[in-house]
């Protein structure tokens, strides 16, 4: 074991010292026949933003839209290229491309290197930085050398999102429709309210199950077109409420696999002031951190939401690999919902 103590809640060792999977063990050949199972209607639906929105950077002024350009070729730019001129013989017309990317900038994965914890796993009264399981920031997760740019050597050894790609990221999932109950409206969703419109609904999530929440922020995201407006995303539609202790006990009790929303961080973000010495995302600590559960972000469920609604359903199946991007700790992401 590299830990003595594990945080409290936490589950580090229950699926092996070395496990770098997290609740995505629970993504089993089982859940993938449950899934199959839901496909009825016959109906597909791509969950991803255009991976240009939002636009601009109101939401993360550390992201930026992507920046497509061509690969050169020959010295000349690589777009509408007739192969003639390389040989007169070939008909053939090509176009390349090249992006730069912030993998997390839209419709997105974050991987379990994306958030950790300052824990004293050891037990020698100094914390120190970790990241689920116990793997070590500076050894498992390596950070850059100096100046920002210093991009050499930068990777998440452990914990990459290549371990997530590598799983296929396949299996039944479950919509909690808060859109539908909530309006537009900013509210910080507890575990009271998340059980009682689970309630009407007819919700049930069982040990695996992939867990959607469609809050409508996307829908605003899509309306700004490009142009996003920090204040009044900052103000629209549900989160859920990190800092509700029965609500991080439920996501530990339900067994959930994964956990996606169509708003900004799935929980209340900017972060919300507490009192005392705290995580500023408590659920991106009590999942990612704590439980192992990769989270999905700014994914696009309204036309899924409203085809389960009129169909009276709310399971589906779900196909959602990341890019197999060895050593990022995001990815953008195309989710497929199959009903
Ligand atoms: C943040 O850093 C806020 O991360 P995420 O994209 O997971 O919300």
């Amino acid at each position: 074991m590299r830990w003595k103590n594990r945080p409290d809640g936490s589950n580090w060792g229950d699926f092996g010292p070395d496990d770098e999977l997290g609740r995505l063990n629970l993504l089993t050949p089982e859940k993938v026949l449950q899934g199959v199972a839901e496909v009825r209607d016959g109906r597909s639906f791509c969950l991803s933003l255009p991976l240009d929105f939002p636009g601009g950077n109101a939401l993360n002024r550390f992201r930026h839209p992507p920046r497509r350009f061509t690969s050169g070729r020959a010295g000349k730019v690589n777009y509408n290229f007739p192969l003639h001129q390389v040989n007169p013989d070939f008909t053939d017309v090509v176009c390349d491309d090249a992006v730069l990317l912030y993998t997390q900038y839209s419709t997105q994965w974050d991987a379990l290197a994306h958030v950790g914890g300052m824990f004293d796993a050891d037990g020698d009264g100094k914390p120190e930085p970790l990241y689920y399981n116990g793997w070590r920031a500076g050894v498992d997760v390596l950070g850059p050398e100096g100046h920002e740019d210093a991009l050499e050597g930068v990777r998440a050894e452990r914990l990459g999102i290549e371990k997530m790609a590598e799983t296929a990221v396949s299996g039944r999932a479950v919509l909690i429709d808060l859109e539908r109950h909530i309006g537009r409206e900013r509210v910080l969703v507890g575990f009271e309210q998340l059980k009682q419109i689970m309630q009407a609904d007819g919700v049930v999530v069982e040990p695996g199950d992939m867990v959607c929440l469609y809050t409508g922020f996307a829908d605003v995201v899509l309306e700004m077109n490009r142009e996003p407006d920090a204040h009044t995303l900052e103000n629209s539609c549900a989160v859920l409420d990190g800092r509700d202790p029965a609500l991080l006990q439920w996501v530990t009790d339900s067994g959930l696999s994964v956990l996606i929303a169509d708003n900004y961080a799935v929980e209340a973000y900017p972060a919300r002031q507490a009192s005392g010495c705290c995580a500023a995302l408590p659920l991106h600590e009590h999942c990612l951190f704590k439980l192992g559960i990769h989270l999905g972000e700014l994914w696009y469920l309204t036309e899924l939401a409203q085809h389960l609604r009129v169909a009276g359903r709310n399971r589906f199946m779900l196909t959602a690999p990341p890019l197999r991007l060895p050593g990022a700790v995001g990815s953008p992401v195309s989710p497929v919902a199959l009903v």
